[in-house]
């Protein structure tokens, strides 16, 4: 069928504070959204759609119909489907590597002290970290730690020997790693692997598909080695999140406040606006405000909320709508996920739309030079231009949805080993195994991508995480997924009553039990373990089920889904989940459908090499369906596995 002709409409979101708005809009019929802009699109493009469109050489775009079954070079589809994925994965990579190499040039400043607004917030993560990666700790104090520490990190970006890189050799089990070395995709170093795919896939390079996709899974683990990085480094520098609670829809916008939108993914400028806007309250009175308030878009929303509180604005899709409630006065962008629409909607408010990245700029916009070097005097810079702003906001405008719900999140790997060890201090992660070999859980499911108008926003992410929660799945969740679930009230513990099956509702409730002297809040639906880079905290929870286990993780009862995937970056991290053993799947269908071979190795292939494969299913419903039977196939396969090394007196059988 072709997907052009589908029926599309402007209301294509679950989210009553965003239909609000939309209808309100329409009622006005002023403002021009990506809701709108998706209809006008229509139809699209089914050779790109597909993946067998090549322009990678000056003689394209060649295009593979059943007349030119080949590009004017003799190329194949398979090879273009190939090459066109194996280069997103890469720009996916690139993306995760510029945001964790900024984070590396930071505390690289601190060191030299030349970032003097920044420190090490958490030494006792540095020191873990550095005894990971193996280096001698003893004696050592923190700048010491902090030396090594960044060194590694160095050499994992761009050394281009063959040696290990050490943030994947101990992050993942040896299994993992013989796996691929075997396979000849152990990678030397982030920005040699990309720079590899990019030349692998220049015209008249390489042509067979298999040996690409390869290339592009070494590359995802290079996605996952800098994800990994930054998740570290953010930790060391600003500290590793702990439970905390707020609350998240355009209800939090407070127009008694000036309100300010951090928006992107870098923390290290919105943590400073953060601080400083606490700071600024006698300012903010001064022009007639309560105070300044911030709130979170996308993942340095999420970056602010997991460890600052912050609450959550609203996630990836309907990022211009607060504007258009006339109660958001600036809104602050660094990289990535930033649609250049903002700009055209805020002309119609008071808004100001602020970028802060040399790299990352839209033309119109208010620029403030973000350095470390100077990081509170910019961070000043920019609570001021929003005071100057809300200044101008005329108050009839503001048509602000009343719609919040309470939200529990900041559940780092370390925090949720905090919550399980108040039942068992010594084996904390026995007691999500224990609950899954009793049948209490049926598994762990983490919720991770985007919003993607292919699909209605926020809809699949909800259908599938009620029925998770249903039928007894421990949720986790990252990125706008776990947008989805803080704005629709599934963070919550009413949640955990409402929707959560017997098995897990008790294993909830017994952990709330365990840890009622500790924890403030009662523990939510959804686990929230915070931005897409912090994906390496979801990876990090199913490799330490795999040593409670003493399986490989191919065995382990994990799924990842990213029902309404969008970015390059969503395509890298599949790609990882899958080459490290995670059964994934992704609700909007990529552009590899246009070759049964490639399409053939995502599905089929790669579950017997590397044990992960992907799941391609758009209906919702028939997905939480596939999510669990992949479950229940490892769940039924480790037991029968232990029953027989039981029986035998052997060893835990090693295949899957
Ligand atoms: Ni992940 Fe986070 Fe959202 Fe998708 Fe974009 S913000 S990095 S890429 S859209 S989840
Ligand atoms: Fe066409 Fe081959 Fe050039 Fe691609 S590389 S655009 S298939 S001639």
């Amino acid at each position: 069928m072709s997907e052009g002709k589908k029926k599309v409409d402007n209301r294509r979101t679950i989210d009553p504070a965003a239909l609000q708005v939309i209808d309100h809009n329409d009622g006005n019929g002023q403002v021009e959204t990506t809701y709108e802009r998706y209809v006008k699109m229509q139809p699209q493009c089914n050779f790109g759609r597909t993946g067998v469109c090549c322009r990678i050489c000056l003689q394209g775009p060649c295009r593979i119909t059943k007349k030119a079954s080949k590009g004017i070079c003799g190329a194949h589809g398979y090879s273009i489907v190939a090459r066109n994925l194996i280069r997103s994965i890469s720009g996916g990579t690139g993306a995760h590597a510029d945001h964790s190499r900024h984070m590396l040039y930071a505390l690289m400043e601190v060191l030299e002290g030349k970032a003097p607004d920044y420190k090490v917030e958490d030494s006792a993560k540095l020191k873990r970290v550095a005894e990971r990666i193996g280096l001698e700790v003893e004696g050592k104090d923190d700048n010491e730690l902090l030396e090594g520490v960044l060194q590694q990190a160095m050499a994992d970006f761009s050394k281009i020997t063959s040696e290990t890189c050490k943030w994947l050799e101990t992050t993942v089990v040896p299994e993992r790693m013989e796996v691929f070395k075997s396979c000849n995709i152990n990678p030397r170093s982030v920005h040699t692997t990309i720079a590899e795919t990019m030349g692998q896939t220049h015209m008249g390079v390489d042509a067979d598909p298999v040996n690409l996709i390869f290339q592009g899974l070494k590359t995802s683990l290079c996605d996952y080695i800098c994800m990994h990085i930054g998740t570290d480094l953010s930790d060391i520098l600003f500290g590793t999140p702990k439970p905390v609670a707020t609350e998240a829809n355009f209800g939090v916008i407070d127009p008694e406040m000036v309100n300010i939108a951090v928006h992107g993914h870098n923390p290290l400028l919105s943590e400073m606006i953060v601080r400083q806007a606490r700071e600024m309250k006698s300012e903010a009175e001064a022009a007639g405000a309560k105070g300044v308030k911030c709130m979170g878009i996308c993942c340095t929303g999420n970056e602010v909320l997991m460890r600052q509180e912050i609450p959550v604005l609203t996630n990836f899709l309907s990022q211009e709508l607060p504007i258009m409630t006339g109660g958001i006065d600036a809104m602050v962008v660094d990289v990535q996920c930033i649609m250049p629409g903002i700009k055209a909607v805020s002309d119609c408010y008071h808004t100001r739309i602020i970028t802060t990245m040399s790299h990352s700029k839209i033309p119109g916009s208010y620029h403030v030079d973000f350095s470390e070097e100077h990081a509170v005097e910019k961070a000043r810079e920019v609570v001021n231009l929003a005071i100057e702003a809300y200044k101008e906001r005329e108050e009839k405008t503001c048509n602000i949805p009343d719609i919040k719900h309470k939200v529990i999140a900041g559940f780092s790997m370390e925090a949720m080993e905090e919550v399980l060890g108040a039942i068992n201090p010594d084996e904390p992660i026995k007691v999500v195994t224990d609950a899954i070999d009793s049948g209490q859980l049926r598994g762990v499911v983490l919720f991770a991508g985007c919003n993607n108008l292919r699909v209605p926003h926020d809809a699949s992410h909800a259908h599938i995480i009620k029925e998770m929660a249903k039928n007894d799945v421990l949720i986790v969740a990252t990125g706008c997924a776990a947008g989805t679930a803080a704005k629709l009230g599934l963070m919550n513990d009413e949640a955990v009553e409402k929707y959560a099956g017997e098995g897990l509702k008790k294993f909830i409730h017994s952990l709330n039990e365990a840890n009622k002297d500790k924890l403030k809040e009662k523990l939510p639906l959804v686990f929230h373990m915070g931005s897409c880079v912090d994906n390496s905290r979801a990876y990090d929870f199913t490799t330490a089920l795999a040593r409670q286990w003493g399986v490989d993780t191919p065995k382990v009862p994990f799924v990842a889904s990213a029902p309404e995937a969008m970015s390059e970056k969503a395509v890298s991290i599949g790609s990882w989940c899958v080459t490290l053993g995670v059964p994934t799947h992704v609700g909007v269908v990529p552009e590899v459908t246009g070759s049964a071979l490639v399409d053939g190795i995502a599905l089929q292939i790669a579950e017997d090499v590397y044990g992960g494969y992907f799941i391609w299913e758009e209906d919702p419903e028939k997905a939480a369906e596939k999510i669990l039977a992949a479950l229940d196939e490892r769940s039924w396969k480790l037991k029968i596995h232990k029953q027989t090394a039981e029986k035998y007196e052997t060893e835990l059988s090693a295949g899957w």
